[in-house]
């Protein structure tokens, strides 16, 4: 440093130092103070909203509020990125097309420990609060359980200080917002967007540049080594988004790296100025179309060649963007796989094993086998359904026009691994047949699940038996060849905004009797263990309840204008609408209760609200004649004199993040009640149970492991086993004869066959029934007196109170196991082979300056 630059130096220090102003400027980005956040939040009304107070909107006020927050974790976002890269952690990349993160205010606030002062300092300048947290429209860039699993494995992470970048799509509307209409779903465009997003920085400085379509050639290096290039037809930008995730009480804020597609010229001059203007904005248009919209399907494989051009984009953006990182830290690409593990989260990115050989060969000029080596090591495979529909599959001639050159890396990897198989597996074509990453047995595929068994060094399931019945039916053949690769990975959520965020009261009940610490240590739950029949803790623990059904009742009676019970029992299942959840078997249920109380209006039962809540993929037709079914049952038994409101029935519509967290609190029953074996685990059963709801469940997923965690006698338990199941699908099952042989069940049938709940129509619900009757692939019939029974039991156990509170409290106090810092941790140690890398923020301020180095010193 030459000496004017030190003396520059030591007197812009000083005047920092002693400046009272510019300390002060630093207090209104920083400071967490009541009178500090009053006075940043006026502020950012006035210089980033632009806005008088008299002119300001309640999303002006949501959005100065977000820029406070913002300003307040930029300490630890840069600090964070400062010190992986000078310690060159290693790093976890989790890609997933879906991240559904839900709202971030309330989570932020949550996890930076300044929830109370906010909220004081917005009392205090008049504001309701809950309605600003409201203002926040929720990214929806997820359909369901897989999306949200990411975000709750991103928050864990970042709570364990471990090094992570999660890297998916910036979608421009995410999943569809549901309203009903006539009880039916409708759709309608999700423009989250619109308003503009607080949480998120654009960085184009490091975009990075896609291919598609096109041909391959091969040409002959300097040094005489064969090699091929990609000649694409197309190509496009990919610009990241950065969204900060902060850690749990820690310095520590990870990065959520989402990839917008974006024209590489947006604007062609030539073509505008020959006359054409739209053609002038073709490539524009059509390169922004591919992160244009979340394919809105769960579960099921949309094959579309968009959805293939979302994968390849995002994954090929992801990988270009961790050579970034390489060549920045100035990490030999031989290291990458020490430098990273990547995660795939399900099938989606699979082609990332296709693009990474790719680069290291044909980019890098890496040796085959090496880059199949470092390939291999990299990455790491994790499965979520079990549903054979839903294994994804690409057609070769729609794979080979726009990825020409990863099929031919495909065919290499394939040619290679069954010369495996053939040694291992002598004489066994099926074998290689079912194996190759080819399908050939009609119109050619490649198989996405198999290649990325093939390229991972870890294949996982998300609970148990999941992973149990991978290695038993759909992965079977590759648990033969690589049993070592094998391991269950138990899903997990997280406390901090399944508990912390959506359930204040139990949350400050909780840490007035165990103290503070238990939401970054579930497992400390454990102590409220005896209080469980403590009556005066079970009066408090009964009042949180009562409080929270209030709260939800209000909003449905403001919504719907449907009264309902808070002292009922709140019954609720919330989830995709899907027949493998089973919905219709909860709606055969309600019909029986409500054709028994016709019959005889003198019956007392136990009163009961039942809710549901869900979104069906907009061509499943099913399922939507599923939620026709909910909403028709609802609008007779809502209304009916007969029942003597004993009986409500309730179709929350729009069931996002946002929504979740006002139910969960509320209530009491939990229907986890999908056909054995097809959950792959289900992550809502693990939120109710945290918040008390006690649940009625087959032996599926994880409630397997849920019920063993709170105990048998503390889990309504039903129907057939998945082993069951397969049985009796194998010798032959005829839902007919259950119809026939069931006078209750041949009653519910029938009274919705009749029309009764459809003005007349008895041909509107012929599908569904039919369906049932014929087929039932999803053995409703089989489960229904099982289920009827049980849900007798849950009656009988709800109308004693005092039991019924001691299961509850040792419900929640027992989900210690299924907080998603136990998921990650599980992963670090048997996949990631990752350490946390705490980063101390004033450490990092000392050491670099209050800004990192820009105002201490010249910059470049
Ligand atoms: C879903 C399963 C759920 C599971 C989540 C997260 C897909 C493909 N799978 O049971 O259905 O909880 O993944 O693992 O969305």
């Amino acid at each position: 440093m030459d000496t004017s630059l030190k003396t520059e130096t030591t007197a812009r220090l000083a005047i920092a130092d002693s400046n009272e102003a510019a300390q002060q400027n630093l207090e209104h980005r920083t400071g967490t103070s009541i009178e500090a956040i009053k006075q940043a939040f006026l502020e950012n009304l006035f210089f980033v909203q632009g806005k008088p107070v008299a002119l300001a909107t309640k999303h002006d006020y949501y959005m100065a509020l977000a820029h406070l927050v913002r300003d307040r974790m930029l300490y630890r976002w840069n600090g964070t990125a400062e010190s992986y890269t000078q310690d060159r952690c290693r790093t976890v990349c989790y890609l997933s097309a879906e991240f559904l993160m839900g709202p971030h205010l309330g989570n932020n606030l949550i996890n930076m420990g300044i929830y109370d002062q906010v909220k004081a300092a917005m009392e205090e300048l008049g504001l309701d609060f809950e309605d600003l947290l409201a203002q926040e429209v929720e990214p929806g860039l997820g359909n369901g359980g897989l999306g949200r699993l990411a975000a709750c494995y991103l928050d864990s992470m970042a709570s364990l200080e471990v090094p992570s970048l999660g890297y998916g799509i910036r979608y421009e509307f995410g999943i569809f917002e549901q309203g009903i209409s006539q009880g039916w779903q409708i759709e309608r465009t999700d423009k989250w967007l619109r308003h503009g997003n607080p949480w998120e920085v654009a960085r184009p400085e490091w975009a990075t540049e896609v291919m598609f379509g096109g041909h391959t050639e091969s040409y002959t290096d300097a040094a005489g080594d064969y090699r091929v290039r990609w000649v694409p037809s197309q190509e496009v930008l990919g610009t990241p988004y950065d969204t900060p995730i902060l850690g749990y009480q820690v310095d520590t804020a990870n990065t959520l790296r989402l990839w917008k597609a974006e024209a590489i010229e947006s604007f062609d001059f030539e073509v505008f100025n020959q006359g054409d203007y739209y053609g002038a904005v073709e490539e524009k248009v059509s390169s922004e179309n591919l992160t244009k919209v979340l394919y809105p399907n769960d579960e099921t494989l949309a094959g579309k060649r968009l959805r293939l051009k979302q994968q390849f984009f995002f994954v090929s953006c992801s990988l270009q963007d961790m050579f970034r990182i390489l060549k920045g830290q100035t990490i030999p690409v031989e290291e990458f796989h020490e430098k990273f593990s990547i995660q795939l989260n399900d099938t989606h990115p699979a082609i990332a094993s296709a693009e990474l050989m790719r680069l290291l060969v044909d980019e890098y000029h890496l040796d085959w086998n090496i880059a199949w080596e470092i390939t291999q090591q990299a990455m790491a495979y994790t499965n979520h359904t079990l549903l054979p529909e839903a294994l994804e599959k690409w057609p070769i001639s729609l794979f080979g026009s726009l990825l020409p050159r990863h099929l031919e890396i495909i065919y290499e990897i394939n040619t290679r691994f069954l010369e495996l198989v053939r040694m291992r597996f002598p004489k066994d074509s099926a074998r290689l047949e079912r194996m190759s990453l080819i399908d050939e047995s009609g119109e050619r595929y490649v198989r996405m699940a198999n290649l990325a068994c093939v390229s991972s060094h870890t294949i996982n399931g998300v609970a148990k038996l999941h992973s149990e019945l991978l290695k038993q039916t759909v992965l079977k053949d590759f648990y033969e060849l690589f049993p070592e690769k094998f391991c269950n990975m138990t899903n997990g959520v997280t406390p901090r905004r399944w508990i912390a965020l959506s359930n204040p009261r139990l949350t400050k009940m909780v840490t007035e009797k165990i103290g503070e610490g238990w939401l970054k240590e579930l497992e400390k739950t454990k102590q409220l263990e005896s209080l469980a029949t403590d009556s005066g803790f079970q009066d408090e623990w009964h009042e949180m309840k009562s409080a929270a059904k209030r709260e939800l009742a209000g909003r449905i009676h403001q919504q719907f204008g449907v009264l309902v019970d808070p002292t009922s029992m709140f019954d609720v299942q919330v989830k995709r609408i899907h027949e493998y959840k089973r919905q219709h078997l909860n709606a055969l249920h309600i019909v029986t209760l409500y054709s028994q109380l016709k019959q005889n209006p003198q019956m007392e039962i136990l009163p009961r609200t039942f809710i549901f809540g869900g979104k069906a993929a907009p061509g499943y037709h099913m399922a939507k004649l599923m939620i026709k079914l909910i909403t028709s049952v609802g609008e007779m038994a809502n209304k009916d004199p007969d029942l003597r409101n004993q009986l409500r029935v309730i179709f929350l519509p729009n069931y996002n993040v946002t929504n979740s967290q006002r139910v969960y609190p509320a209530s009491d029953l939990s229907e986890q009640i999908s056909t054995a074996g097809k959950e792959a685990s289900g992550t809502g059963n693990m939120k109710f149970a945290m918040n008390g709801a006690l649940t009625i469940g087959t032996l599926d997923g994880a409630n397997v492991e849920i019920r063993d965690a709170v105990g048998a006698e503390n889990f309504f338990l039903f129907g057939l086993t998945a082993d069951e199941v397969a049985k009796m699908k194998f010798e032959g099952y005829t839902p007919r004869d259950y119809y026939l042989g069931n006078p209750y069940l041949k009653d519910a049938i029938d009274l919705i066959a009749s029309g009764h709940f459809s003005h007349g129509d008895g041909s509107l619900f012929q599908p569904l029934l039919d369906k049932l009757l014929y087929q039932d692939p999803f053995m409703l019939l089989a489960d229904y007196q099982a289920y009827v029974d049980c849900q007798r039991t849950v009656s009988k156990a709800y109308q004693d109170q005092r039991r019924w509170l001691e299961m509850s409290i040792l419900n929640a106090s027992r989900m210690g196991y299924f907080s998603s810092d136990r998921s990650v941790q599980e992963y670090c140690q048997r996949i990631w082979k990752v350490s946390p890398a705490p980063v101390d923020i004033d450490r990092y301020i000392k050491v670099s300056g209050r800004f990192g180095g820009e105002l201490s010193c010249k910059l470049h």
